[in-house]
Formats: structure tokens, sequence, C-alpha cells
């Protein structure tokens, strides 16, 4: 039988013979005492996935009936029950990494093993694609046997979800984010404040939501944001997921929602208005392009706090400064700008743009212990932040950065920038400039770039691939756009480099799909977040939607 597991697996050796899950249980053992809670949570998370989903999926889309599968901490280490499923931590399995696993899949019993939790949770998503793909085969309830060990190649496996231009709801973020837990993705870099939209609730500043997270006027009226205990749902849903969130605050251009709520931040001071279209075209209008004056004070003390919250809010490794897209010419035209280039000896705007992004990333650095990350840019202008790892998003950006000894993503736009059309039919719906970007291109990714020597190579954290939203306004439409290129771009971080193979991606990726609505989705729902959905449907009607 056909292993169909995406992102393939670093080994896998199949046997003759099957396992029936129907009548499996869940053990989980409990050696370490730190990680019991989170091992028996996955081991919940594995039943009611295999109760409510994989195991009981028909070609339909529809439950075909209900698996109760118990779950059980185990009593003797070493005494498998026949028709178990046992996960295990095994400290000692150093080879597996921090996200690898083992999976052995008998007649009479599945051992997941693993070094840490993550890996046995991604030992999971294998386990569950194993039971859509058998079942999409007509074999439901039994998996084949199997031997399977895997680690990924990368340990920064990203999307970027865009919520300032258009945004989702809480529930539709989490079911985001359970697809990213399906394809073993495990960082998702929030956009979540640009020159469309500032959409976080900052308690210091009550205007960035009270009047910067809407724009137009009447029946075009649009907006929406997230509260702080919103986004904390949010963070712990992802964490339980093994992903973990990145918030970005774009500074100093792509802040016009910023500077429409408090246009005392900006050079000239004066109102701004949000264009109520949100989509590129308004952006693209030089003269609506605006940014933080970087010759007053209270724009650092601004920035400051709203890191200082963003910092105790999301707990992150990391926060994204952005850094993109300075608009010119008027920071150099601005009296205080003009006034702090001549006290500090800078020669020009991007000199200038450098002791900005130094000043607040030295912040989050020294102050909040937090690490940053910066697109790129700036790299081959005056410079970027010290320590800040470099996001690569244009031609030759990830080679420079990884060059000049800077840690780094990938995200190279005309391979994984997914706002792009994915068909020529497509082509007509999006703007000129955006190129074809077809799921073979994007399988065809390759996160090093050529011509570095190895110190350089270890520099490439891995990638990311992010869907804009100008022109992607609904939830459907998001996933129509991302699916099933973001399965492909999965593989690229996760699997061995050899191992690609575009008809054999399409093979597998075709049988975890199969009958289903979506194509090349594995399926799997888990009861714990639709339960969750049903909870938190945008809790106080913080979220409109203009639908
Ligand atoms: C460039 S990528 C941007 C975004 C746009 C995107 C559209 C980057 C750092 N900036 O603001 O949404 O192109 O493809």
């Amino acid at each position: 039988m056909q292993i169909a597991v995406v992102p393939k697996p670093s080994e896998v050796q199949t046997r003759p013979g099957v396992f029936a899950i129907a009548s499996a249980r869940v053990i989980y053992n409990t050696t370490s005492d730190d990680q019991r809670a989170r091992l028996k949570w996955v081991a919940q998370y594995l039943a009611d996935g295999l109760a409510t989903g994989g195991a009981t999926r028909g070609k339909s889309d529809k439950p075909v009936g209900t698996l109760s599968v118990p779950v059980l901490p185990e009593i003797q280490e070493g005494m498998q029950p026949t028709g178990s499923i046992r996960l295990a931590l095994d400290e000692g399995a150093e080879a597996l990494g921090e996200e690898g696993y083992h999976l052995e899949v008998d007649a009479d019993k599945v051992t997941l093993t693993a070094r840490c939790v993550a890996g046995v949770f991604y030992g999971v998503q294998t386990l569950f694609q194993l039971v859509v793909s058998a079942q999409n085969n007509g074999r439901a309830r039994q998996i084949p046997c199997v031997s399977i060990r895997d680690q990924p190649r990368f340990p920064w496996r990203g999307f970027m979800l865009d919520s300032a231009r258009h945004l989702q709801s809480v529930s539709e973020i989490k079911r985001i984010i359970d697809r990213l837990a399906h394809m073993k993705l495990n960082r998702l870099h929030w956009h979540i404040a640009d020159d469309q939209g500032w959409r976080l609730e900052i308690l210091k500043y009550p205007k960035l939501t009270s009047v910067g997270a809407w724009r137009g006027e009447g029946a075009k009226r649009y907006g929406g944001f997230y509260t702080q205990q919103q986004v904390r749902e949010i963070v712990a849903y992802a964490a339980d997921r093994c992903i973990t969130v990145i918030p970005e605050i774009d500074m100093p251009g792509h802040s016009n929602a910023a500077l429409h709520a408090y246009p005392e931040l900006s050079c000239s001071g004066d109102p701004i208005n949000v264009d109520p279209e949100g989509g590129l075209e308004a952006y693209t209008k030089q003269d609506g392009r605006l940014l933080f004056c970087a010759g007053r004070d209270n724009v650092l003390t601004f920035l400051k706090d709203v890191m200082t919250e963003v910092a105790e809010l999301f707990d992150p490794p990391y926060i994204h400064l952005g850094g993109d897209e300075r608009p010119t010419d008027i920071w150099s035209k601005c009296p205080r700008c003009k006034q702090r280039m001549q006290d500090l000896n800078l020669k020009d705007e991007d000199e200038l743009e450098f002791w900005f992004a130094n000043k607040i990333s030295t912040f989050v650095h020294e102050q909040l212990k937090v690490g940053t990350i910066g697109w790129g840019d700036n790299l081959k202008k005056a410079g970027m932040p010290k320590g800040q790892v470099v996001q690569g998003w244009l031609e030759g950006q990830t080679k420079q950065a990884a060059e000049m000894g800077w840690q780094t993503i990938n995200s190279f736009h005309e391979w994984v920038y997914l706002d792009y059309p994915a068909t020529e039919d497509a082509m007509a719906d999006k703007p000129d400039w955006m190129p074809l970007l077809p799921i073979e291109k994007v399988y065809g990714f390759e996160p090093i770039p050529e011509g570095l020597n190895a110190s350089q190579e270890a520099l490439i954290l891995g990638g990311e691939s992010p869907i804009w939203t100008e022109y992607v306004k609904t939830y459907d439409e998001l996933i129509r756009q991302v699916m099933p290129r973001l399965l492909a771009f999965s593989e690229t971080l996760w699997s061995p480099k050899q191992a690609r193979d575009f008809d054999d991606f399409k093979l597998r990726a075709d049988a975890l799909s199969k009958g289903q609505a979506q194509p090349a989705t594995p399926v799997v729902k888990v009861t714990k977040s639709l339960q969750f959905e049903a909870n938190s449907l945008d809790k106080a009607g913080q979220i409109e939607l203009n639908r």
C-alpha cells in the first residue's frame, strides 16, 4: 500500500500487514514529569482526531460514524498492550533532534517515540495522514504496517498571514493554525499592522484600534481588530500545536493606519485618511504613503510602548520590525528629521533609517530580551541592526545576508508569495505586475541559495511563505490561494533535498485529498478545535468582516 505522507518523511520502510485503528487505544508514557501534561494533551489530540476525522470520514466528507478512542497513562513501561498506540518520550534519542520522531506501525500495535513533545506531535500528524490515505484507498480503519524515521531539514518553517489588509476571524485563524500543524509548519508570522489597518489592541494607545482599525465610510466602512484576550487565545492555540506566533509591526513605512490614529507621529502632523479599498493601488499612490517621523521623540516613545505590550502579550522569541519599502523623500524634507540628521551627523535617509531601526531593535533586544527580525531591504544600504535576523524577499537578499554573516529566513517572492496567481486563468483577476506562481514552481523552491559555503549555509534558518491579503478578502479565497501550494512549500522545508520529486508529491497529495472538497488537503478535524470555534466566534463582535 502506498504511504502518502506530506511532507515526505526522511526514511520510510513498508512492511506487509495492517493495524486496525478501530479498536485502538492511546497510551502515553509518564516518566518525564515536566512534559507529562503536554504529552497527555497530544495523546488526547490524537484520540480526538481519530474519533472525528481521519478514521471516520467518508468520501463525501461527512462523518460516517464515531470511534471512541480511550486515552490512558502507561501502567508499566515495556508492557505495551495489543491494539494500543503508545506515545513515548525518549530523552536519549539524540539523533531525532527536537522535532524528529520514530513511528513503528505493527499489526498488533503502534509505537511513536521522540526526544521532545514536538516530535511526538509531528508523528501524530503522520499517523493522521496514514489514516486519511488508507481510508481514501477504501481501507477505512486500517493503516499499513510501516517504519518511519523522520525529522525536518530546517528549524524555521513559516507561513505569514497578513491580517492588516483584510482580516480573518479568530475561528478562521484557528482553522489556519490546524492546517499549518498538519503540514508540520512551525511558525506563524502574523502581519498585524500596515497602511490599510492596525489590528492589535494596545491598551496604552486606544485610538490605534478605535480609529486605526477602520477605513472607509458608511456602507464601505471596513475593519476590525483583535483584542488582547483574543491574541492570547490564538497564541496559546498555536503553542499547543507546536507553532510559535511571530508578531510583525511594520515600521517606519507601511504605517499609515497608525498615523491615521495618531497624526502627531508623522512628519507633517496633518490628519490623514486611509484609502477605503485597502488594496495595493492605494499603497502605490506614492503621495499617499507616509511613515513615522524619525525626528520626533514621541515616535520612539510610542514604538517602545507598543513593543513592550507586544512582548508581554505574545511572549515571542522574536518581534518582526518590518523595515520594507520605506517611502523616500519625506524625511529629507522634514525639518525635525533634518535636525536629527544634522545632530547625529547622518548623511542621508538611509543612514537615518539605520539609526531609527537600531533604536527600536536595541530596545527590544536589551530591555525586552526579545530577538528581532527585519525585511532585507536595508542590507545593502546603510545596513541592518546588529543581531537582527534578516528575512529576504527580493532577489539576492537571502544570499547577500548569509554572505554578510546574518541569520536568514528565505522568502524569495518569485517562488513563495501565495498572493500571486497559481494558474494562467487566475492571472486575469490579479494586478498585471503579479507573476504566475504555479505549484510546480513552489515545489522547486530551494531555501539555500547556490554559491554559499558551509558556514554561510548554516545561517539559513529556513523559509517562510506569505499570503498578502490586498486582494484576498475572505477566508475561502485565502484557502483557495494558499492550498495546495502551501503543502508543496512545506515539503521544501521539511523533507531531505534529495527526496524532492514533484510527480511523487502529486501522488501523495492526491491520495490525501481524494474525494475531498479541498484539493490536496489533509482533512483530519479535531474535536477540540470544533468546540473552540463554537465558543469563541468573534467575541463581542470585535471583528467585523464586511461580508
Ligand atoms: C511587498 S514583501 C510587500 C507587501 C505587499 C506585497 C504584495 C514585503 C516585505 N512588502 O507589503 O503586500 O509586496 O505582494
